[in-house]
């Protein structure tokens, strides 16, 4: 056996819940770091940008590379491990399937950062997790203030987000409606894509393991609204046992019927947040106003989504003519056209 691959991550950050639900997928042997980079392991190099999860793989010179990213890493996993693929074989479908996963990596989690952040209920129980998640050993008479210190400094960053008072409705409508079309697709078929998995799927599943298990206010809306997408996400967090074939995948035939539904969800959301920023960024904005789902959008200007803007414009424009016009006809009508006109 070969040696497994090592992340360093914590159970209340998304991104690290996503890779570890692929890995377990794809059966690709791992070692799971719990922690932060407040508290560095020994013999460990720190990442470019200090994020959760950080990858640990290993170098030509036998040592160990920091990288962050999840979507990435994730498409390197793919080139690197054969089988159990997460990326649908059309290309027309992986293409969606990038775009579903962005939406669900850079949108959904301006609903999972502002239910743990925005009431009072969830601060209180979002404080002293975070401290324990990465430190289970905190002394109790510090674990308080420490709570309290870590607590004040991602409510100082909820505006980051785009999360306050004008936009709070729309992202808890947005997290209502996303929670409905999941219903509906894993009643149909079980995952976005068909019977098996895509990167999609773990990334909704990723900010969905804070939203609908962890924070009290989301997670009582999601039983309330789908007991169903509970339930999967509880079952998603393990999928080693799935069995996945060629013809579990989604046709391209049936993809517009399909995933109309949250593509208009992306479309009505993402698509106009991506363009807005983007054009803060080229004119040298440091913020900027928007309209999303016909109500007033505010936040800083973000240089990370402009990059996923231009990725998956590449990735349309890399797009052999027919896939091209299949990716347009599933996106006719959802309002995801306008990323790519
Ligand atoms: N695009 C990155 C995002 C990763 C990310 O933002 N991780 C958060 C935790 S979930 C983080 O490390 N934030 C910095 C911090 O907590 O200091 C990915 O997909 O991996």
């Amino acid at each position: 056996m070969s040696a497994p691959l090592e992340l360093m991550g914590a159970p209340g950050s998304p991104y690290t819940r996503k890779m570890l639900a692929l890995l377990r997928y794809r059966r690709i042997p791992y070692a799971m770091l719990w922690g932060g980079h407040q508290r560095p392991a020994p013999g460990y190099p720190e990442p470019k940008v200090k994020l959760l999860p950080t990858f640990y793989f290993p170098s030509s010179d036998g040592g160990k590379d920091a990288v962050v990213d999840s979507t990435p890493i994730a498409r390197r996993l793919e080139r690197d491990v054969a089988g159990r693929s997460a990326l649908p074989n059309d290309p027309a479908l992986a293409f969606l399937n990038d775009l579903i996963e962005d939406y669900a990596d850079e949108w959904l989690t301006k609903a999972m950062f502002h239910f743990r952040w925005a009431h009072e209920d969830d601060i209180a129980n979002a404080g002293p997790l975070l401290i324990f998640w990465s430190i289970p050993n905190a002394p109790r008479e510090n674990a308080e203030a420490m709570a309290t210190a870590i607590s004040k400094r991602q409510i100082d960053r909820l505006y980051v987000v785009g999360s306050n008072a004008v936009t709070a409705k729309t992202i808890e409508d947005s997290y209502v409606r996303l929670l409905m079309i999941l219903d509906d697709i894993i009643e149909a078929r079980g995952f976005v894509f068909g019977d098996r998995p895509a990167t999609a799927d773990f990334a909704l599943y990723g900010q969905l393991t804070q939203l609908a298990q962890v924070e009290p206010t989301s997670s009582a809306l999601t039983r309330r609204t789908a007991p169903r997408v509970r339930a999967w996400v509880d079952r998603v967090e393990d999928l080693s046992g799935l069995a996945p074939q060629d013809a579990d995948w989604l046709q391209r035939g049936e993809a517009r019927a399909a995933l109309a539904p949250l593509l208009a969800e992306v479309g009505r959301v993402y698509a106009p947040f991506l363009i807005a920023n983007a054009r803060a960024a080229q004119a040298g904005q440091d913020s900027f106003e928007a309209e999303i789902d016909g109500r007033p959008w505010a936040q800083p200007t973000f240089a990370y989504q402009v990059k996923c803007l231009a990725a998956l414009r590449a990735g349309f424009a890399a797009l052999a003519g027919p896939d091209q016009a299949a990716v347009r006809d599933s996106l006719a009508d959802t309002g995801c056209g306008a990323l790519f006109n």
